[in-house]
């Protein structure tokens, strides 16, 4: 089933510089960029993203984190796009990702990650219309 995913190189990763290689990962995994941008997150933003961990212990420090410098955002299609994108990211703790998965390659620790992947079709409607209209994606071909 084509499906869409919301993607975002986290600040850790846009700070390390690997932004080109995390979007090159994604491409050559199959998926397509359809729609891309830099921005920083404002604190509410930040906060509206991840308003499901609002009452988890680390939600003041993910929002700081993610309010902490650049990230990219953008919306990946392909084949399965939700769970494939999940499976290229890896587990949320990188010590516990697989082998050469994003969060494996890249992430510093389990809240600075690298990379976020909707985890849902639900979700993935709703994350990909916080940041971009439908007039902001392009067709791949695919
Ligand atoms: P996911 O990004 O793999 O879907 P979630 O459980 O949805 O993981 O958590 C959202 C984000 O919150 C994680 O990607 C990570 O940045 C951060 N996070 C999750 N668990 C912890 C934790 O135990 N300590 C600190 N940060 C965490
Ligand atoms: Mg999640």
């Amino acid at each position: 089933m084509k499906e869409q995913t919301l993607s975002i190189v986290k600040p850790d990763a846009v700070a390390d510089g690997k932004f080109g290689s995390i979007l090159q990962a994604i491409e050559d995994s199959g998926l397509r960029v359809v729609a891309a941008r830099m921005l920083q997150l404002t604190r509410k933003q930040a906060e509206g993203f991840y308003e499901v961990h609002q009452e988890r212990p680390f939600f003041g420090s993910l929002v700081e984190f993610m309010t902490s410098g650049p990230v990219i955002v953008s919306v990946l299609e392909g084949e399965n796009a939700i769970p494939t994108y999940r499976k290229l990211m890896g587990a949320t703790n990188p010590d516990e990702a697989d082998e050469g998965t994003l969060r494996k390659r890249f992430a510093k620790d389990i809240e600075k990650n690298a990379v976020h992947g909707s985890d849902s079709a639900e979700n993935a409607a709703i994350e990909i219309a916080y940041f971009f209209r439908a007039i902001d994606l392009v067709d791949r071909g695919i």
